[in-house]
């Protein structure tokens, strides 16, 4: 018996192709102290993987070239130097694309096969299910009768999504991509609609599915899909931005700005209008004043003469022609006279 292993053998550009990988056999390992081995059962693979195979800066470190692919796997315990592990366990580990792997007992979590099926520790009960509970609830914040929409709807992350959505009262609208994936996420999952991405009048399909507008869109995706969202987003829509999983594959960086950085360093970007902020007035015209007087805040004018001046100054304003707060000065003031 040996360990058959998948290596990352070159980076793919665009498409990941099959000679990207290489399978080779090497001896099932030894379990060193305080280590296991473990047997295969169940890989997971996630879209994630993609990016490793990259050796662009991201969150997480590339892969080297000839290593193993990495991955989550459910295993049984074979041979154990661990005293909370017994020949015969059941462990989610992170042992990547082999069939055998060694780990440090603490990195293993013990799977009880009655409490579920344990393949479901790498998707439902597992990181996948953890990122659509965590992001839905936390970020989303839906409430009973708004709207969310999910794209990659009949997905890991996807279905789960729509389904708490349910529970907690909102429609669930999911984008997926094919009409086959839309039956199941309505017909099986209890969406309330489904809108296959690939249609031509996609835009169209996602306003009459979305009547009150779109309060939650949680973004798997990216892309075209988050594009025609935005037309429809309601005011206070919260936008967790969970994976770009649209540019994965792209040699070069999307058009227009390319929003994996607010993912990677967790950015916040939202929205905002000064009237809706009249509560602060008070304490903006008490804070500032003051750091007026005290000179800590400085502040530049630049005063143009006369309103006919006005319409130039202005076309200058968009060119960056002025140097401080703009303003006309239409007539005299007579509290700085001279000036
Ligand atoms: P998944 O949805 O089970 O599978 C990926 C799906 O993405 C595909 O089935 C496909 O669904 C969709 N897709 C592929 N290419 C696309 C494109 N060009 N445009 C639009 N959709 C495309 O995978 P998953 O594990 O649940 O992951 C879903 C997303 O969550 C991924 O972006 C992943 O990176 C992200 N994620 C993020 C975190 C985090 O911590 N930020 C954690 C886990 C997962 P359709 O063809 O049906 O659209
Ligand atoms: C993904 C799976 C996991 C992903 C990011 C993560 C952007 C990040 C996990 C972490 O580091 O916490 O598909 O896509």
């Amino acid at each position: 018996m040996t360990n058959k292993q998948i290596l990352l053998k070159s980076r793919p550009v665009g498409e990941p192709k099959e000679s990207d990988f290489a399978l080779v056999e090497t001896p099932i390992p030894e379990p060193g102290e305080g280590e296991v081995c473990n047997r295969t059962i169940y890989l997971s693979l996630d879209p994630y993987m993609r990016g490793r195979m990259s050796d662009r800066e991201s969150y997480a470190a590339p892969a080297e070239l000839g290593s193993v692919m990495v991955g989550s796997t459910v295993s049984q315990v074979i041979k154990s130097n661990h005293p909370n592990f017994s020949v015969g366990d059941f462990v989610l580990g992170y042992d990547g694309w082999q069939s055998y792997g060694v780990a440090k007992g603490e990195t293993l979590r013990k799977l009880d096969p009655n409490q579920a099926p344990i393949s479901y520790a790498l998707g439902v009960l597992g990181m996948p299910g953890m990122t659509a509970y965590c992001a839905l609830l936390d970020i989303g914040q839906p409430k009973a009768g708004e709207t969310v929409v999910v794209s990659a709807a009949s997905g890991a992350v996807g279905s789960v999504v729509g389904q708490i959505a349910k529970i907690k009262g909102c429609r669930a609208v999911g984008v997926a991509g094919s009409d086959a994936k839309c039956d199941y996420v309505v017909k099986e999952l209890g969406f309330d609609a489904c809108i296959n991405r690939k249609t031509q009048d996609f835009h169209t399909q996602l306003k009459a599915a979305c009547p009150n507008g779109i309060d939650v869109y949680y973004d798997n995706t990216a892309g075209p899909i988050l594009e025609a969202v935005l037309q429809q987003i309601n005011l206070g829509t919260r936008i967790p931005l969970v994976g770009l999983i649209s540019q994965y594959n792209a040699e070069s960086a999307p058009p227009g700005p390319n929003l994996m950085p607010i993912l990677v360093k967790r950015a916040l970007i939202k929205g905002f209008l000064v009237g809706d902020y009249q509560h602060r007035q008070p304490d903006f015209l008490s804070d500032v004043s003051q750091w007026l007087h005290s000179g800590k805040l400085k502040y530049k004018e630049d005063i143009v003469e006369g309103l006919e001046n006005a319409p130039k100054a202005f076309i200058g304003l968009l060119q960056g022609e002025n140097f401080g707060k703009l303003i006309v000065k239409v007539s005299d003031d007579p509290t700085r006279p001279g000036k």
